[in-house]
Formats: C-alpha cells, structure tokens, sequence
C-alpha cells in the first residue's frame, strides 16, 4: 500500500516533517513546501498510487470533502483545485495530490486560523 521510496508515504508516516492541516484514515492534508499563494494546501490520500486512475474510489471520494474544507478555512473566494496526471501534464511528484492554491486579491481575508508563509 505505502511505497517506501514515496516522499509523501514518508511524510504521512511522520518520517519527513510537514505542516498537517487534517489527516483521517484516508486522508492525509499538508501544507505546500513551495507554496504558490499563501494557504496553498496539498491533499492527498493515504494509499499510494501514482496516478488518479490508481486510487480506488472509497479512497477518492474523501478527498474533495477536505479540499472544500481547507478552501473554506483558508477565507479565499477565489481558489484552483488542481491534480497532475504524469510529466507532460506537469506531475513532479508520483503519489496523487490534489493542489487547493488561495487566489487571494487585496480585498479579501486569507489566514484564519492560518499560518503566515
Ligand atoms: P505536482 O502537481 O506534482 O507538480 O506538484 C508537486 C507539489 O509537491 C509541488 O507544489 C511541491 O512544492 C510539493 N512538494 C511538497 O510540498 N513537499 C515535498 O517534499 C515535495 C514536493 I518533493
């Protein structure tokens, strides 16, 4: 299930350090290390699959729940959810995640409850 060369298996094992924002039995959301706003959140699922089509739908379906929830968190109106699907679709990084990127302007709160970047 977990690969042990994955960098995100490690991370939501704790063997590499991440800024957690949830974790359930499926689920597991931490912060981007290079984020591209602040907020900018990844939310993964805890099976190990490199791809989309690799992740069983029990597993799939918990994750645009949190993605929503962090969205909300964060305070932005405007945001991307974002998923990658192999090089040429600029995939770096070969566990499913799913981007949530703040689109903040300068009007609007972003950082309830969140940290500074
Ligand atoms: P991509 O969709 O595979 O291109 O995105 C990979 C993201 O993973 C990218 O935004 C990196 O900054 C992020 N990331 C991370 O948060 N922590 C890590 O240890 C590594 C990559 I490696």
């Amino acid at each position: 299930m977990a690969s042990t060369a994955c960098i995100f298996c490690k991370i939501v094992k704790g063997e590499i350090p991440s800024f957690k924002l949830f974790e359930n039995d499926k689920v597991f959301a931490f912060l981007d290390i290079q984020p591209l706003s602040r907020g900018h959140a990844l939310v993964i699922p805890k099976f190990h699959g490199a791809k989309l089509t690799d992740i069983p739908d029990e597993d799939l379906r918990e994750i645009l729940p949190v993605a929503k929830k962090l969205a909300q968190v964060s305070g932005a109106e405007n945001f991307n959810i974002l998923q990658n699907n192999g090089r040429i679709a600029h995939q770096v990084v070969d566990h499913v995640h799913f981007h949530m990127i703040p689109k903040p302007n300068e009007t609007e709160g972003l950082g309830v409850g969140w940290p500074t970047q």
